[in-house]
């Protein structure tokens, strides 16, 4: 298991703890190690691995977490938390994610009101019941009543990057089979979507049977859906589906692209196949019977056996090449079949190469032990070599942000002053860009003078504070700072959080135009909760040839590593390396 998935298991408890009413000092115990463990820069498996170390040397990890971290590395559950788990209803479990309703405020409306299910809830805020119990309030019971949707869609779509790990590793568990021939995921997370419902898996195998097994033996605890003779569904204990199906090799390609989608990116495929007399389903190519064309049915999602022998003719459906070809078509990038431009660009021949992570130079945007990370500045450029940066920035906040302990003008010249000592001891494979993360203030203007924000090589200007103000007042302040000369980039331009916050109110036409009239660049922040600009924003960013940023925001060494998060978003907005200034050597990323 991860840190992140073990933090996030230490934070459940304490919840789940705190719904119970236990003592706060155990509830304590788990949040600290939590928060620990996430804060850690390395894997916590490696020091439970060194017999030199041992996990209780860390501050906030005694004894008994310690055991449980080792218990979790070893079976990947922990029975205490199943326990605990067991012990609540799952519907009032849900109503725990509901943002602005901590598990305390939950245990009052679970023991006052009878509230279990999130449509209860739903139903008391309406009514207006929940304001009137002590210590809510109208104010919360709104934020409450805003918060249930979020938590309704989040239950049901995952990050792609809390999908990547399960999908690793079922990959490579039947990669090992020699019953399997081919294996491979499809569905939103072959397209690289933020967010996915559900795992869409294709095998061709020799032994159907054998490979349902082994899916259904991943998880013990999982919940079967359904299985067939071919088909298999599960629902893993985190709450994530896996769909399986097995095909026969003349139909894998035809499937894995059926599979793959996007539905509307089949539905023209379809259309286009339709008007050459020809039928694609998920079982391949066809060439209709004359006499047939256009009655034929448009799929057999439901068969399970190939229908090979109607009066159609197979063309293609070996590999997605082929079933493309057979269509003169390009096989599509996924992230692409979203039913936007991509059947357009195959006409004119101006399919986008689209950016790859190996092309990214330079990350513009992180921080360190001087505001909110959790490393130091000789840490972060370690793991930046590491990674063969040619440069990165270092941007702490401003001084607004006093949660993270932001910089003011004094101690950022300092740290500049030390950054310049650093740039001219080290090798030139690295440069460090003297930056800052500049917040934008609720009343307008920059966080800090422009005296000082002169002397900096990169300038970020964010928004942290004042996020409830109206549309055109977070506009405004948006603007003015893009119009600042020393800005030279917005970052994370919607503030949205995926599943836990929406986005600000914000005019993205305005912002875009006063971004393009500027001449400043769009941060795509490729932190996998963030993410924003979405692919959407980012292509009409393009459009306006206003240059995009991919940053990780990396507050610790490991974050470092989310890059590859917002080259997936970039590719799906269609961006190649050309539109991405961090794909620039340094020189000419300076000289824009
Ligand atoms: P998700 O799971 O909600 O994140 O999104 P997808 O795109 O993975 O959707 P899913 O799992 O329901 O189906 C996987 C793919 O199968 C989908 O992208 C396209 C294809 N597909 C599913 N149902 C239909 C359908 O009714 N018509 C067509 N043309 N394709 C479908
Ligand atoms: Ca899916
Ligand atoms: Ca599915
Ligand atoms: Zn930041």
């Amino acid at each position: 298991m991860t840190n992140r998935e073990i933090a996030s298991v230490f934070e459940q408890v304490a919840d789940l703890l705190e719904f119970e009413g236990a003592n706060p000092f155990r509830i304590r115990a788990y949040r600290n190690g939590a928060r620990r463990i996430a804060e850690l820069t390395e894997p916590i498996a490696a020091i439970a691995a060194d017999s030199d170390r041992d996990l209780t040397d860390l501050d906030g990890i005694g004894k008994d977490l310690a055991d449980k971290i080792a218990t979790l590395l070893e079976t990947g559950t922990l029975p205490f938390y199943e326990e605990l788990k067991a012990r609540i209803p799952e519907s009032v479990l849900s109503m725990l994610r509901v943002p602005h309703l901590g598990p305390k405020k939950a245990a009052i409306l679970y023991h006052t009101l009878g509230i279990a299910t999130l449509d209860q809830l739903k139903a008391a805020c309406e009514a207006g019941a929940v304001q009137q119990l002590k210590g809510f309030g109208k104010k919360t019971q709104d934020k409450i009543l805003a918060g249930i949707d979020l938590a309704v869609q989040s239950e049901m779509r995952i990050y792609w990057s809390q999908a990547e790990p399960i999908v690793e590793e079922l990959l490579s568990r039947l990669r090992q089979e020699d019953y399997v021939h081919q294996i491979e995921v499809a569905g939103s997370y072959r397209r690289g979507k933020e967010t996915v419902g559900d795992l869409d898996f294709l095998v061709e195998a020799t032994d159907a049977d054998a490979v349902m097994d082994q899916f259904a033996a991943y998880d013990p605890s999982a919940e079967l859906i359904g299985r067939g003779k071919t088909k298999l569904s599960i629902r893993l204990a985190c709450g994530l589906q896996i769909d399986v199906r097995v095909v026969p090799a003349e139909s894998f390609g035809a499937a894995f692209q059926y599979f793959t989608g996007s539905k509307d990116h089949n539905i023209i495929l379809r259309g286009l196949a339709k008007e050459r007399g020809l039928k694609i389903n998920e079982w391949g190519v066809f060439q209709m019977a004359p006499d047939h064309a256009g009655t034929a049915p448009d799929s057999a999602a439901d068969a399970e056996e190939p229908i090979f022998d109607g009066p159609e003719i197979y063309l293609a459906g070996r590999t997605e090449k082929e079933v493309y070809a057979a269509l003169d078509l390009p096989c599509f990038p996924p992230e692409l079949r979203e039913a936007r431009e991509e059947f357009e660009w195959a006409a004119s021949g101006k399919m986008p190469q689209l950016i790859e992570l190996a092309d990214i130079r330079g990350d513009l945007h992180m921080h360190t032990t001087a505001s909110d990370g959790t490393a130091t500045i000789e840490d972060m450029i370690a793991a930046a070599q590491k990674r063969g940066l040619e440069y990165i920035a270092i941007t702490d906040h401003s001084k607004r942000v006093t949660m993270a302990h932001g910089l003011d003008s004094r101690r950022l010249l300092k740290q500049w002053a030390l950054i310049d000592s650093i740039n001219r001891e080290l090798d030139r494979t690295l440069t460090i860009l003297k930056g800052v993360e500049c917040d934008i203030l609720e009343k307008g203007g920059m966080d800090l003078p422009d005296h000082v924000l002169a002397k900096a090589d990169w300038t970020i200007a964010s928004i942290h504070y004042g996020q409830n103000q109206s549309r055109a007042q977070i506009t405004d302040r948006i603007v003015d700072a893009l119009k600042n000369p020393h800005v030279d980039v917005l970052a994370h331009p919607t503030g949205r959080l995926i599943n836990r916050r929406d986005a600000y109110p914000v005019d993205m036409e305005a912002v875009l135009q006063a971004a393009a009239e500027y001449g400043k660049m769009l941060e795509l922040n490729a932190h996998p909760s963030r993410l924003d600009l979405n692919d959407i924003h980012c292509a009409a960013a393009k459009r306006l040839g206003i240059p995009i940023v991919i940053n990780t925001d990396a507050h610790s060494t490991l974050d470092l590593d989310v890059m590859r998060f917002g080259v997936l978003q970039a590719r799906r907005a269609g961006l190649t390396a050309a539109d991405v200034a961090n794909t620039r050597p340094l020189s000419s990323f300076r000289s824009n």
